[in-house]
């Protein structure tokens, strides 16, 4: 076991005395560098010397992203200008860009937690890793990239998209992991079907995915295709990048590298902290970070907190894998739907492929939803019989398990846009 593999395996109350004693110090440091920090405390009447307990942490206010945008670029930087040694930023869906920066002891975070979540998924210095995550102000291509190195892998800096060539290495180079979003992994399998390469006759056993939600059903969908295992590795910018939690061989839930990232989970409506075990929005606090830590940062993803021993042997809390976002939910005539329910009654079904996209229109006042799906070349050529029975029994099974009538739209191999970072799976036309 390497040195850093041993603190995912850590006894708890060690644990917790290191996390109070950092938390004590980025609160200190926030509250005298950061103005915004020390206006936000101040209103609400708190002095980083109130938390005396790791739960006092719940009397501190929330960090949102509009935080971010309003002290844009550089607002909320807690170090000194002249000790920032990278930029990256998170693309919104509107205006300008949510900026982070790291000192060099950040990157030795970043590279540390990525390092380890690459070993939960058994990786060594003898693993060939291939980046299929952009690289640029995105954090997904040189947060990985960084981690495998520490590993003493050797790194494939692909970058996302190319699909042939990344397909081309993985025979040639002999690679042996991939990370890259799952829908991203989904095409390279279609591809690699289509030009006849078998990953099970290559070196490839491992995948590392994330930077987007996905189900279990993708998961069998993937491993049973690819003959890889599939990890799931989670983050966020704000926080660090990739490397706030990763899946280890148990596939029980995401364990968090607490000695860096504080988790809580709360009532999205009321704030209140919920209890372990309860559902609720994701909320991290980073205990190390130097350049632009974050104090109770709202991540708007839906999990919930286990804190019992994992079965393989870490200590380390685990977060239920995010299925969904609370602003993605479409409210469709009255009824609460994620993109990842829909994903699970899709896969579920035979002859459907994983490309599939929600289109939404709003006629006279009434909410439309149309599920784009792709069925395989198989059913497509088949009698228009067999098209209609797979279309029926979609349509069945939505209404059952999602409770909404929705038009299925069966759609030839190919036709629905593949993506190289992370998928596009919803069309809302109702406010354009
Ligand atoms: O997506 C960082 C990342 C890169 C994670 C590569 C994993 C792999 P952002 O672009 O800031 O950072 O987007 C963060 O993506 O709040 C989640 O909503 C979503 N997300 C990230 N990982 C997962 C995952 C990167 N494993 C936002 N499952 C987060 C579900 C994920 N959602």
């Amino acid at each position: 076991m390497t040195e850093l593999l041993m603190k995912d395996f850590v006894d708890r109350a060690a644990l917790e005395r290191l996390q109070l004693e950092r938390m004590q110090n980025t609160l200190d440091r926030v509250y005298n560098n950061v103005p915004f920090y020390k206006q936000a405390f101040d209103s609400v009447g708190v002095k980083p010397t109130d938390l005396k307990r790791l739960q006092d942490l719940a009397k501190f206010p929330f960090t949102m992203k509009s935080d971010l945008r309003n002290h844009y670029p550089f607002g909320l930087l807690a170090s000194d200008q002249k000790d920032v040694v990278r930029i990256h930023a998170s693309s919104g869906t509107t205006g300008k860009p949510t900026v982070v920066c790291y000192t060099q002891d950040d990157l030795g975070i970043w590279s540390e937690t990525m390092c380890r979540t690459l070993e939960a998924g058994g990786l060594t210095s003898r693993d060939i890793v291939q980046i299929g995550y952009g690289y640029g102000l995105f954090t997904g291509g040189l947060g990985v990239h960084y981690g495998a190195e520490r590993l003493g892998c050797a790194v494939i800096p692909m970058g996302g998209g190319a699909t042939e060539k990344q397909l081309l290495l993985i025979k040639d180079f002999g690679t042996t992991a991939v990370c890259c979003t799952p829908s991203f992994f989904t095409h390279l399998i279609e591809v690699a079907e289509k030009i006849g390469l078998d990953f099970r006759q290559t070196k490839l056993r491992v995948g590392f995915f994330g930077a987007e939600p996905w189900t279990d059903a993708m998961r069998t969908f993937i491993e049973e295709k690819s003959g890889i295992k599939a990890f799931d590795i989670f983050g966020l910018s704000e926080i660090i990048g990739p490397g706030v939690s990763a899946d280890c061989e148990a596939h029980n839930g995401l364990h968090v590298f607490e000695d860096h990232f504080y988790p809580e989970i709360i009532d999205p409506d009321t704030g209140e902290v919920k209890a372990p075990g309860e559902e609720g929005e994701l909320v991290f606090t980073t205990i190390t970070k130097q350049a632009m830590p974050m104090i109770r940062y709202r991540t708007r993803d839906i999990s919930s907190l286990a804190y019992e021993k994992c079965a393989c042997g870490r200590t380390l809390v685990r977060m239920s894998s995010v299925k969904r976002r609370s602003d993605d939910m479409l409210i469709i005539r009255g009824v609460n739907l994620y993109p990842s329910q829909v994903e699970s009654v899709i896969l579920d079904v035979e002859g459907t492929e994983p490309h599939y996209q929600l289109v939404v229109t709003r006629e006279k006042a009434m909410d439309e939803l149309e599920i784009r799906v792709e069925v395989t070349p198989q059913v497509f050529t088949d009698e228009v019989k067999v098209l209609e029975n797979l279309r029926d029994l979609l349509s069945a099974k939505v209404k059952q398990l999602i409770g909404i009538s929705a038009k299925i739209t069966l759609v030839e191999p190919g036709t629905i846009e593949r993506s190289v970072g992370k998928a596009k799976r919803v069309i809302d036309l109702r406010h354009s």
